[in-house]
């Protein structure tokens, strides 16, 4: 049988991409999921997608879909994926180890994402400070554009107070099921910036960077899949480690979209435990978990 192999990855400006994460809180990695890790992840997205109903879809309307990836060891191949281990070493984020994670799935006509941030340790002094505690990977399963609910963000605004930072109550029930389309945390905002990719880049967003989507007007399911990672996870402060801790547990987090489940990657069946094992945060033992404040204090 004739084997096809993939192109090599594109080049990119690590040093470039560096900055624009330090001053803008995000930025764009070409091409770190080939061919046949698409491929892979679409389906292991499909399947998860398969698994939840009307009334999941209606709960997480803004977002479209919140299903935990915890829930489904299929997608261990993509957290142990050998390119997020080089691009997070080229960005200068060692050491940098997964908790949690979402496929965010916008069917075609689904709404706005809401504006917010998802950072929830504000009260510690490191949420002002230059070093980054946690980042989201955004992989998105296909190209995106405004016309299907590519990310937009507000740049800056992991390290500056910014206005929709005091309409927004992040992951609010009301802002989830969509219950006032007019309310302003759906409306464009003339500071945003609109980050469309090809499906295979990833987005890198610093957890305090205020951002959204873009209204799916195509006909398509957009599929993103949100994945958590904390850059030097044991030089972070116990406090901080503790409270990641209990998410990755999937305790007394106000985002498991599956309350009462308890599955979770070092608890998921050979051979993908052993896969994700070296990847995973760990227990930092009997420490009090940092509060968990969502407002911004800067
Ligand atoms: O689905 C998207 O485009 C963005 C997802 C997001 O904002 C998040 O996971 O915090």
């Amino acid at each position: 049988m004739q084997r096809t192999s993939n192109p090599p990855p594109p080049a990119w400006d690590a040093e470039a991409a560096r900055r624009r994460l330090a001053s803008d809180g995000f930025c764009r990695v070409p091409g770190v999921l080939d061919a046949t890790a698409l491929q892979a992840t679409r389906a292991a997205a499909v399947a998860a997608l398969n698994s939840i109903g009307a009334d999941h879809r209606a709960q997480w309307r803004s977002q479209g879909s919140l299903v935990p990836v915890a829930d489904h060891p299929s997608f261990a191949p993509l957290i142990a994926h050998s390119g997020f281990g080089e691009m997070f070493r080229r960005l200068g984020l060692p050491r940098t180890r997964f908790s949690s994670g979402y496929v965010i799935s916008k069917p075609p006509g689904g709404p706005a994402l809401f504006w917010h941030q998802d950072w929830w340790g504000w009260q510690h002094p490191l949420s002002r400070e230059g070093r980054i505690a946690q980042v989201a990977l955004f992989l998105y399963m296909t190209d995106t554009t405004r016309e299907n609910g590519c990310l937009r963000l507000i740049p800056g605004t992991h390290r500056r107070p910014h206005p929709l930072h005091d309409l927004v109550d992040a992951h609010d029930p009301t802002l989830a099921e969509v219950r006032n389309p007019d309310d302003a945390a759906f409306a464009s905002h003339p500071d945003e910036v609109d980050v469309p990719v090809t499906a295979g880049d990833v987005v890198v967003v610093d957890a305090r960077l205020i951002h959204g989507a873009h209204p799916n007007r195509s006909g398509r399911e957009r599929t993103n899949i949100t994945l958590w990672w904390h850059p030097d996870y044991d030089g972070l402060p116990a406090s901080l480690r503790a409270r990641i801790w209990q998410v990755y547990r999937r305790e007394e987090i106000d985002t498991d979209a599956a309350p009462g489940r308890t599955l979770r990657p070092d608890i998921w069946p050979e051979p993908q435990r052993s896969q994700v094992t070296p990847f995973l945060v760990t227990d930092p033992g009997p420490v009090t978990p940092e509060p968990w404040i969502r407002t911004p204090r800067y």
